[in-house]
């Protein structure tokens, strides 16, 4: 059941933009301010509502939505335009009062493409917590089973980013708003976690428990290049970190922030201050030659989608694409055509959505 016309507003008056089309869900133009590369931004689903995090299946493109929805927009990899988004699924909302939390990190089993995991925020008898479900996505009704329970949450820092590598199932959980928490091993929160696909602690963890590192603020982002594990996390008014993730590597945070001289916490590859808010993690792939292996975000505070060229394992260059063009943006996302996808965030109380928001983003070659 759709519970919203999605596709009621198609005029996009940004700057750097042209063209409409019409009907379809696909509206194209094109920006020059994207660094060294001549790309055009296209819109390929608008009429969302915070959108968190996005997978890709056959030609499908799958998207959370913070309040607690699950929503497939057909036929976006195609060569034609993509279809009207429609809802796969709707969750109970999370406890008022709305922050950070509700339905967040969506990744699809790796071989099983009617399985996948969500992470939401709900109100469980001990209080309001983080969980990731496992959803069957068959039939015409699907079917939420928890997996992992109990993760610390709180209005803001509830992290929630999930990613599938090597049949491990990778968790990001922020420190709940209670900094000494992400220095206690034995708490979830503050941490990156690292699952089986049934939800039991990976058995390669560093600690015997479901912790792969700690030391976190509020992570967000998880991608993986060359067998490494890069991060993008929040700082508090300060150092906002790219980290590349160790087993059982401690981030600092609280004692830390960004850099440090003491050899028990692991230094972040860059820092960034003022803060920028960097809310997720991808590596280009696709065909601009110049963004290859490079590392992409959202930076919701920033309004830009950062870039950072990585270069045996140190970062060597950054860059600020699509700069205010957008607003908020939150997730990018590589997707199986290699392209880069990006959503906005400017339904999410702190910005100011034009009438097509939120939107999904491609970046491609002009
Ligand atoms: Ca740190």
């Amino acid at each position: 059941m759709n519970r919203r016309t999605y596709l009621g507003a198609l005029t996009v008056a940004v700057s750097g933009l042209a063209g409409c089309s019409g009907s379809g869900a696909r509206t194209q133009g094109s920006s020059n301010a994207s660094g060294s590369a001549d790309v055009r931004v296209e819109t390929v689903a608008s009429g969302l509502e915070v959108p968190w995090d996005v997978a890709f299946h056959d030609d499908s493109l799958y998207l959370t939505e913070r309040p607690g929805r699950i929503v497939r927009v057909p036929a976006v990899t195609g060569e034609g335009e993509s279809g009207e988004p429609e809802s796969v699924a709707e969750l109970p909302k999370r406890t008022e009062p709305a922050g950070e939390g509700g339905l967040l990190g969506f990744a699809f089993h790796p071989s099983d493409h009617d399985t996948a995991y969500v992470y939401q925020t709900h109100e469980s008898a001990e209080g309001l917590r983080n969980r990731v479900l496992r959803a069957d996505l068959r039939g015409s009704t699907p079917s939420f089973q928890p997996i992992v329970e109990g993760i610390p949450a709180a209005s803001n820092h509830n992290g929630g980013r999930l990613a599938v590598n090597d049949d491990a199932l990778y968790v990001t959980a922020g420190d709940a708003s209670n900094g000494d928490l992400a220095q206690d091993r034995s708490s979830l929160a503050g941490k990156v976690l690292r699952y089986t696909l049934d939800g039991d602690p990976h058995p390669e963890n560093p600690f015997g428990n479901p912790v792969f590192s700690y030391g976190h603020r509020n992570p967000q982002g998880l991608a993986f290049l060359d067998g490494r594990l890069y991060s993008t996390e929040h700082g508090p008014d300060h150092d906002d970190e790219i980290n590349r993730l160790e087993p059982g590597g401690n981030y600092g945070w609280p004692e830390v922030m960004g850099r440090s001289d003491a050899d028990r916490f692991v230094d972040p590859l860059a820092t960034y201050t003022p803060t920028i808010a960097p809310a997720s993690a991808a590596i280009y792939d696709g065909p601009i030659a110049e963004w290859q292996g490079n590392l992409f975000f959202g930076a919701l505070a920033g309004d830009f989608l950062g870039r950072a060229r990585i270069s045996n394992g140190k970062i060597t260059e950054r860059s600020r694409l699509l700069d205010g063009e957008f607003g908020r943006l939150r997730t990018a996302v590589t997707g199986p055509d290699d392209h880069l996808y990006v959503t906005t965030s400017n339904r999410d109380g702190r910005g100011s959505p034009a009438d097509a928001d939120d939107r999904v983003l491609r970046i491609r070659p002009r």
